[in-house]
């Protein structure tokens, strides 16, 4: 008997030390950790990039994707491992999941901020009611969140999605509609980043416009810096998805002379690292604390 406990005492033994080996559940990041980022042109990379300066984080930022950082959230969440995503609101990830944001004591990741409607220069000489409908534009928190989440939880088209949400919020959008806003058939290209709120609001835009204005409206999507120069060039006529002042502040810079900013369609955004809240820390401080 006594030879069975202490049989079994070993094993215990080996078996605790073995989980103690840096795989990805014991209550740290496995090895070699990176921060799951996006697209190279995101502002929250650059900002990354200066976070990881500052704090002399033992990580590498890893370029991705919008969808492709969710996924590998949904991934380790799953198998309950560390993960360390660059992450935004409004964004539906926060509906879907427990997260949270890690404090930020040196403050590289800025304060919250509104999403601005950018335009080529023109636009509103060229047509005034496009620009008071662009102006017009606004979503609160919960009919934006709706939404994303909708598109989120769809195998639909998010143009279909947005359709689905106007048949239910007729008295949100039509606020936004000019009297006899009519559009007679004129061509406009919205350009969008695929960031799940840029998505939803481009998607719901171009829908309104054609189903209820008479445009007939192109979407493209790139990375930020194209966007960005093409609403100055006159090449794209809008985007909906500017963080100001802070998050793209740098393409606010560069092009912020020549787009017409037709001001903010929500407020109260912000960026910074998120992981979720199994993950034991609660600051960017501690991040090196928990790398092997
Ligand atoms: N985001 C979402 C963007 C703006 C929209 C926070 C990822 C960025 O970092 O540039």
């Amino acid at each position: 008997m006594k030879k069975v406990l202490s049989l079994v005492a070993v094993l215990t033994l080996v078996f605790s030390l073995a989980a103690c080996g840096g795989s990805e559940d014991d209550g740290e990041f496995a090895e070699n950790p990176q921060i799951v980022g996006i697209e190279a042109g995101a502002g929250i990379m650059a900002a990354t990039n200066t976070a990881i300066d500052e704090y002399d984080l033992e990580m590498e930022l890893l370029t991705s994707s919008g969808p492709a950082m969710v996924s590998a959230l949904g991934d380790a969440i799953e198998n309950e491992e560390w993960i360390v995503v660059t992450g935004w609101s409004p964004h539906y990830k926060f509906a879907e999941y427990d997260l949270k944001y890690l404090e930020d004591p040196k403050g590289v990741y800025g304060d919250v901020e509104n999403l601005h409607t950018v335009a080529r220069p023109e636009l509103s000489t060229d047509d005034p009611d496009l620009a008071t409908f662009l102006e017009n534009f606004y979503m609160s928190g919960t009919e934006l969140g709706g939404l994303m989440g909708d598109i989120a939880a769809s195998d639909d088209d998010a143009i279909e999605v947005a359709r689905a949400w106007m048949a239910d919020n007729e008295d949100v959008w039509s606020a936004w509609m000019p009297d006899g806003f009519d559009g007679g058939g004129a061509e406009l290209e919205i350009g969008y980043v695929n960031w799940a709120e840029g998505v939803a609001m481009t998607n719901l835009v171009q829908a309104l416009l054609i189903d209820e204005a008479n445009y007939s409206v192109e979407i493209t999507m790139a990375d930020a810096g194209p966007i960005f120069s093409g609403v100055s060039d006159g090449s794209i006529d809008f985007f909906l998805d500017a963080w100001l002042p802070v998050t793209h502040a740098s393409y606010q810079e560069q092009y912020g002379d020549t787009y017409e900013d037709l001001g903010y369609n929500f407020e109260g955004a912000r960026i910074g690292l998120v992981v979720p809240t199994y993950v034991d820390i609660d600051s960017i401080d501690e991040l090196n604390d928990y790398v092997n």
